[in-house]
């Protein structure tokens, strides 16, 4: 017996050892990617496990602090991880959960799981990815704890006091071997809790940053209803409160609440068991699907359609959406996820429960108030009608593309060789850049774009206006290949690299998070694709003489500094550009555009979605939020894709 259970042991821990290796060595599948966007995913993962244990009905309040070291703790107080020893792998159900891939689900049969649902990890795998972790638990009246670095165990599990609490604290110090940078952001995490704050209403996170002294309590009792009102806090609502459903149908749960208000965009937010489902699926089709059919349902009843003169009119999905701020949030208890992203629901069944539950609800909720019902239509159907006259745009747009096919827009200089795939296409911020990128571009496959003040606003105008917008429709004629989710095709683009070249300012973040938002929206392939990028042009120039060498961020500048004696450094003459313009077309070749040398970042689902989101959420914001906003979203631009 003796033997079989040590051997039993050794086999183990050289699982775990195993298992922690792989993970150590490619922590991208684990994590998405170890830039900027997978350290902040470790956040994530150890605070989703402590939604699963509000989940479970055993936790509501959670705090999330960011030391100054740039290490992280997450406490919870909750029923506190398990210390008994686990049956089969005979050590305490704390390690097993700490040190092996996926044990979380062994432990609870917990449905509806946050935890492990996007890229089906677990907090092993945080634990795995960091120099340092500790794990305090408060349970059975003792503070116990358990430390580790890089995963494994560098102490057993010990009582070290006492306590009346129970719940859990995780501190984790991510690995700087791995992560490219270990510097977390503020906002980040901010927006992540502030989403599940909503998401979760009994639950209420704190964010503390002691780098700044900072707190913030998240905490919404009004759940996505109070969501949906603070998406919409600066846009005009049409009707007065968020409408709200809710229901249960085999195992799934489903929330949905709107208000629409007097833009023109759709701002469709969908969550899985608290996973921002960028790419949709069959819950949102569902929700979709039940509200056009709804509003058509409504409207035919009661003759809201009369005195329209189109034979069989109805209101199309895109009519009934216009001006529509919502939020759509499910529990599955086995997601299946999809897509590129990972974070398209699959699972067919969901499309038709959520499709009823909402059906139900609203035919009950525009029974009860009809004036609201009303407003609705009556948005929807002058939505219809300028469909129609968007249509004429459109068509015009083409017909002006496809005859004046030699007669591209006048502010193009476009390149001499044909091939789309061996093409590429700047899109500049302003005309003396562009001027210089004109002048600096190998002309026989870079065509040149300059961009010309802040472009249209996206989220104010509807499509008809948004193609009477010269820059626009330069850039759709540029690009060669229509607009619009019905329209747009992929495979007429005149170039397969667009790329973003703005100044390393605030202006240029903006018009890149339009461009993008633009994009996302309008031209949804060529970001799925992979067509567009973002030029990174430098923040500095160190001349030593004649020997130039610049540097693309402040980093990479005190590295550049670090190798030169303190006389040479004296000698040196650093330069800040404040924008493209300063560059004389040799430096902006030379630096920027030469393929050579230039290094593109190319923009993902992810980005874009990112900064449609943040676009979303800014326009629905104060102004002062908004300038906040815009402030902080250059940042983020600015970090893109690290
Ligand atoms: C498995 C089982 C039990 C609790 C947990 C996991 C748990 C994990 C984490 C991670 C962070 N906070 C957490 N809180 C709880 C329940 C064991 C029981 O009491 O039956």
């Amino acid at each position: 017996m003796a033997t079989s259970a040590s051997s039993d042991y050794k086999s183990d821990k050289i699982t775990v050892l195993k298992g922690l290796e792989a993970v150590r060595k490619r922590p991208a599948m684990y994590i998405g990617d170890i830039s900027k966007r997978g350290l902040h995913r470790l956040v994530y993962e150890v605070v989703d496990n402590s939604i699963d244990e509000s989940l479970a009905g055993f936790c509501d309040k959670i705090t999330v602090t960011i030391h100054s070291d740039d290490s992280i703790s997450v406490t919870d107080n909750g029923r506190g991880m398990p210390v008994d020893l686990h049956p089969t792998e005979k050590k305490p159900g704390v390690e097993v959960i700490m040190t092996i891939l996926h044990a979380g689900g062994k432990f609870d049969k917990a449905s509806y799981k946050v935890s492990g649902g996007l890229h089906g990890v677990g907090v092993s795998v945080v634990n795995a990815l960091s120099e340092k972790c500790c794990v305090q638990i408060y349970r059975n009246g003792n503070i116990y704890e358990q430390t580790f670095e890089r995963g494994i165990p560098t102490k057993q599990l010990e009582i070290v006091g006492k306590t009346r609490k129970t719940g859990t604290t995780i501190t984790f110090f991510p690995d700087t071997s791995i992560f490219s940078k270990v510097q977390f952001d503020k906002e980040i995490l901010e927006e992540r809790m502030r989403e599940l704050a909503f998401l979760n209403r009994n639950v209420s996170i704190t964010l503390k940053d002691e780098r700044t002294g900072e707190s913030n309590t998240f905490n919404y009792k009004g759940g996505i209803k109070e969501f949906v009102s603070y998406l919409n806090e600066a846009r005009n609502p049409i009707h007065p409160s968020p409408v709200y459903i809710m229901g249960e149908k085999e195992n799934v749960i489903v929330e949905f609440s709107f208000q629409f208000n007097d833009s023109y965009n759709e701002n469709f937010f969908s969550f899985v068991n608290c996973i921002h489902t960028i790419e949709g699926g069959t819950h949102l089709t569902g929700a979709r699907t039940a509200l056009t059919r709804s509003l058509n349902t409504y409207a035919i009843k009661n003759n809201l359609f009369k005195g329209i003169k189109i034979n069989n009119f109805s209101l199309s999905g895109e009519d009934t959406r216009e001006g529509i701020t919502a939020v759509i949030s499910v529990r599955v208890p086995e997601p299946q996820f999809e897509g590129q992203t990972k974070t398209k629901l699959g699972n067919s069944e969901v499309k038709g429960i959520v499709d009823s539950i909402i059906t139900d609800g609203l035919s009950e909720y525009f029974e009860q108030n009809p004036s609201v019902a009303r407003k609705i239509i009556e948005k929807s159907v002058l939505a219809a009608k300028a469909r129609d006259a968007a249509r004429a745009a459109r068509e015009l747009t083409r017909r002006k593309s496809a005859l004046e096919s030699t007669n591209l827009p006048g502010k193009l200089a476009d390149c001499s060789i044909k091939d789309p795939a061996l093409c590429e296409l700047f899109l500049v911020e302003g005309d003396s850049a562009g001027g210089s990128a004109k002048q600096g571009r190998d002309r026989r496959f870079q065509a040149i774009l300059p961009l010309r003040g802040k472009i249209l606003n996206v989220e104010k105008a509807r499509l008809d206006k948004i193609l009477s917008n010269n820059e626009i429709r330069t850039l759709i004629t540029a690009i060669g290949a229509g607009i619009g989710p019905e329209e747009f095709d992929i495979i007429k683009i005149r170039y397969h690299k667009i790329i973003i070249m703005t100044d390393a300012d605030v202006d240029g973040a903006h018009i890149r998070t339009l461009l993008l938002t633009f994009f996302y929206r309008q031209m949804f392939d060529l970001i799925k694709d992979g067509y567009v990028y973002i030029a990174q042009p430098p923040l500095y120039r160190i001349k030593n003489g004649k020997d130039t060498q610049y540097a693309y961020d402040d980093d990479e500048l005190y590295k550049l500094l670090k190798r030169y004696d303190e006389k040479t450094k004296s000698r040196l003459s650093i330069s800040r550009y404040k924008g493209l313009g300063e560059m004389n077309p040799d430096q902006l070749w030379a630096t920027t555009m030469d393929p050579e040398i230039r290094t593109l970042r190319q923009v993902t689902i992810e980005d874009a979605a990112a900064a449609d989101r943040m676009f979303s959420v800014l326009m629905g914001e104060s102004v002062e939020a908004r300038r906040h906003f815009i402030e902080m979203n250059a940042k983020y631009v600015k970090n893109l894709d690290i």
